[in-house]
């Protein structure tokens, strides 16, 4: 069986489960050697605190990527979470093309926005730079909201098939290979993922459980990455990832004022199981 080394590219939250204290466990879970590139450094996430710290290290890039050009390391995908800066995408596009091996994959979470909102610190120009970034990866993981900043397209709560293949097309347009659109309900109590490419459109349907998790994006986008590389189609990948998150909500509504992030550790067999 061939050795995988995955790089993610995302921030350190000190405290609140997301980011890289997310997607370091759950890579290692599913078997596969995660080297990390923190983008910024907070004292907390940034969804309900306030006064947190915020330490960007976008100009200790181009160093550590020398660096690692120098020893010839070359990863086998490169997964990309929460950047600190526009200019930091700049940066993350050299490390896909000169830190990569042939054939790597790279997996971009445009994680910026949720629920018709942009996460706070994030402006237009991120936008433009992310799409950017989106239009070099093999597969793009954005919710609802994130699909729509990249697009254009005005949010709406509600979507129908077509609304969702307005955005699909759009999305795809930008120049990912590959979509993965999370957050995709068109029955109450439902939601679900769709997996399209220019020439397919797949749908994974499941429960939609009452209590939401702040950090499930970055549970989600982890799972799908460490199934991805493990040999998963993207359709698998997507539904592991989206069961997996499931069980990781259930999971935390077991557990008595479990606040910033959701208990993924808890549900770590499964995602094994899964694998
Ligand atoms: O889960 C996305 C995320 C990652 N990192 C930081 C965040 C958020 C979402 O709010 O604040 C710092």
């Amino acid at each position: 069986m061939s050795y995988k080394r995955i790089l993610t590219v995302q921030d350190i939250s000190c405290v609140g489960q997301c980011s890289l204290t997310v997607a370091l466990p759950i890579i290692s879970a599913c078997g596969i050697e995660c080297s990390v590139l923190p983008s910024a450094v907070l004292s907390t996430h940034t969804a309900g605190f306030s006064g947190y710290t915020f330490r960007d290290l976008t100009d200790d890039m181009p160093a550590i990527r020398a660096h690692w050009q120098k020893e010839g390391l070359k990863f086998d995908a490169v997964y990309t979470g929460y950047l600190g800066s526009s200019k930091q995408i700049d940066y993350v596009i050299d490390i896909f093309n000169t830190s990569t091996k042939e054939n790597a994959v790279k997996i971009v979470d445009p994680a910026m926005a949720d629920n018709g909102r942009l996460y706070p610190g994030f402006d237009a120009e991120y936008v433009e730079a992310m799409k950017k970034l989106c239009s070099e990866a093999d597969y793009i993981l954005p919710n609802i909201t994130e699909a729509c900043f990249l697009t254009g397209i005005k949010y709406q709560s509600a979507c129908d098939r077509e609304y969702i293949d307005w955005l699909l097309s759009k999305l795809l347009l930008l120049g990912a290979k590959t979509v993965v659109l999370t957050g995709v309900s068109y029955k109450e109590g439902r939601t679900g993922i769709v997996v399209a490419t220019k020439d397919s459109y797949e749908y994974y349907e499941h429960e939609l459980l009452s209590n939401s998790c702040h950090g499930t994006g970055d549970i989600y986008a982890s799972s799908f990455t460490g199934a991805l590389v493990n040999g998963h189609s993207a359709y698998e990948a997507a539904k592991i990832a989206g069961d997996y998150t499931l069980e990781c909500i259930k999971e935390t509504a077991k557990i008595q004022n479990h606040t910033y992030g959701a208990a993924f550790e808890k549900a770590i067999p499964k995602l094994i199981e899964m694998l």
